[in-house]
């Protein structure tokens, strides 16, 4: 055996932390462990990728992965936040079990992740770009992450070594360090994964200067449901506060200077001192030359403006920006894949590419996450292996960000810690879906009250159904009928047509609620840890 590369046979001889090697076939025995590649933005939705559509952008790199490989059409997050997805990706368990509920509480770093595992098996590992921890990551030979939500422009990067002002935009250097440690660093001699993790396309949506200026000209088709009036629903879509005309900020989020509002006699919120503060003069000059004409541009049409077109023009405005941080995350992805195929390494390589959670893109007249509706609870999801998955291959089964740890474990032949509460993806991915039996999946989220006020509420979902509960400060169940209704605009909770589906789906509820080990009690220790 040649002492250059590892086998999986290797794996059994050096398991580690509690961790069984699983009965090895002589096919597998032969083949090297693979390298993963675990690539995730921050909010990106799944109807910004053109592999799921092509309406509002191009995403030619992103979509490779799809070409070459799978694209999940029903991968969903259990907990629509961020730090609380990434913990649920890192721990394979729900937040209720690793205790990383919200982007407030602390990550209890106790907890064994799947990156501490690979990398006492044997795995060189890396991670670059957005973590939002709080503390830095365990199980990683080199990180240089973002501190919290980081900065767009000449972003600082935390580094073992210590701190670091990087002169440039986020997308583009967390690509340079990705690469750099791939061309410089990566052990030939070891399997790799890599995290490699985007801030993009996260609010305030500040793109680079070649995609700010190429998006702000374009005008893009509105939703369905832009106008969303929440006739069937509850108090909760109807309280939140994630709405495009009410919450979004002209400043913040449309980029009007905050002289353009005072003049207009607009009340209005702004942070985006903060968000532009790391620009350079000569930088801000570039960025001003473009944003500056938007404002003149917005004063002549403001005065005869009703909610309707005042919504329009913020819908607009939001998704020009949003898309073009979407852009250099697509354009940098591609970097990634090219150097892959240069160096010969795409054949042994895993390369997933989804985001932490969805996000709405005007639909219900929302921007954000957090609910368990489809854009937010829905998130991109395609992934590439070479001579494993068939090319081309879209995927319907319901899976979900708790299945990444113990997917990339077996994909490395390890066994998984017993108490991981995902369902590996490597049946689905190799064609062997007769052993796939889910049915649904469970969802709870956390964070309130909080920014955008989106209320307490746990459910399921099967591919027909979704049943959801919101508590807290209100106990008020939604039904949808996922096929007939898939842009969910009608609650038929109480609709007798569907008695014996709530029924079902309440039982249903309970028993996934009893095997995922959550309850009552814990619903109450997380309300009273917030007091
Ligand atoms: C910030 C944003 C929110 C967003 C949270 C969480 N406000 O607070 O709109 O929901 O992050 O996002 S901002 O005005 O500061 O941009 S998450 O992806 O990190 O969970
Ligand atoms: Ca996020």
């Amino acid at each position: 055996m040649k002492s250059s590369k590892l086998f999986y046979l290797l794996v059994g001889a050096s398991a580690v932390v509690g961790c069984k090697t699983k009965n090895i076939t002589t096919a597998e025995v032969k083949k090297e462990r693979p390298n993963i590649i675990f690539i995730m933005s921050d909010d990106h939705a799944y109807q910004a990728i053109s592999a799921y559509d092509t309406t509002l952008i191009q995403t030619p790199n992103i979509d490779r992965i799809a070409k070459e490989g799978m694209l999940f059409i029903n991968a969903t997050v259990t907990n629509s936040i961020c730090a609380p997805s990434r913990a649920v990706i890192l721990t394979g368990k729900h937040s209720h079990i690793n205790g990383k509920i919200d982007n407030l509480s602390h990550f209890d770093t106790t907890n064994v992740t799947f990156p501490q595992i690979l990398q006492k098996a044997g795995y060189q590992t890396a991670m670059f770009g957005k973590l939002h921890f709080g503390n830095n990551p365990k199980g990683f030979d080199e990180f240089k992450i973002l501190p919290g939500q980081g900065d767009y422009y000449n972003p600082k990067f935390i580094t073992q070594k210590g701190d670091t002002i990087i002169e440039g935009y986020v997308t583009d250097i967390t690509t340079d360090l990705t690469l750099d440690w791939m061309k410089h660093r990566r052990d030939p001699n070891k399997p790799f994964m890599l995290m490699y993790l985007h801030k993009a396309p996260h609010r305030a949506w500040l793109p680079s200067e070649k995609y700010y200026k190429e998006f702000t000209q374009k005008t893009f088709p509105l939703p369905e449901t832009l106008f969303d009036d929440y006739k069937t629903r509850g108090i909760a879509a109807k309280s939140a506060e994630m709405g495009i005309l009410k919450h979004m900020s002209l400043i913040n989020d449309n980029k009007l200077t905050p002289a353009t509002v005072k003049e207009l006699n607009i009340e209005q919120w702004s942070q985006l001192g903060e968000s532009l503060y790391t620009l350079n003069a000569k930088q801000r000059a570039k960025w001003d030359a473009v944003y500056g004409p938007i404002n003149e541009d917005f004063k002549k049409r403001y005065p005869t403006m009703n909610d309707s077109t005042l919504t329009v023009w913020k819908y607009q405005r939001y998704l020009q920006d949003y898309l073009g941080t979407i852009a250099s995350v697509d354009e940098n992805v591609g970097r990634v894949l090219d150097y892959l195929d240069e160096e010969k390494l795409a054949d042994n390589t895993i390369v997933v590419y989804t985001s932490d959670q969805g996000f709405y893109l005007g639909e219900h007249g929302w921007f954000d996450k957090r609910f368990m509706y489809n854009e937010s609870f829905k998130t991109p999801l395609l992934i590439k292996w070479p001579n494993q998955i068939k090319p081309g291959i879209t995927e319907d089964e319901m899976v979900q960000n708790l299945d990444f740890a113990q997917t990339f474990l077996e994909i490395a032949g390890v066994t998984a810690p017993k108490d991981m509460q995902g369902e590996s993806l490597v049946p689905l991915l190799t064609g062997n879906k007769a052993v796939w039996d889910r049915d649904a999946v469970y969802y709870h989220y956390y964070e309130y009250p909080a920014e955008h006020a989106v209320k307490r509420h746990y459910g399921i979902a099967t591919k027909e159904y979704k049943i959801i509960h919101f508590y807290h400060d209100v106990n008020e169940w939604e039904l949808y009928d996922r096929l007939n209704d898939p842009k969910e605009v009608n609650n038929v909770i109480n609709d007798p047509k569907y008695a014996q589906v709530v029924t079902e789906m309440k039982q249903k509820l309970q028993e996934t609620r009893k095997k995922y080990k959550d309850s009552e009690e814990l619903d109450r220790k997380y309300i009273e840890s917030y007091n």
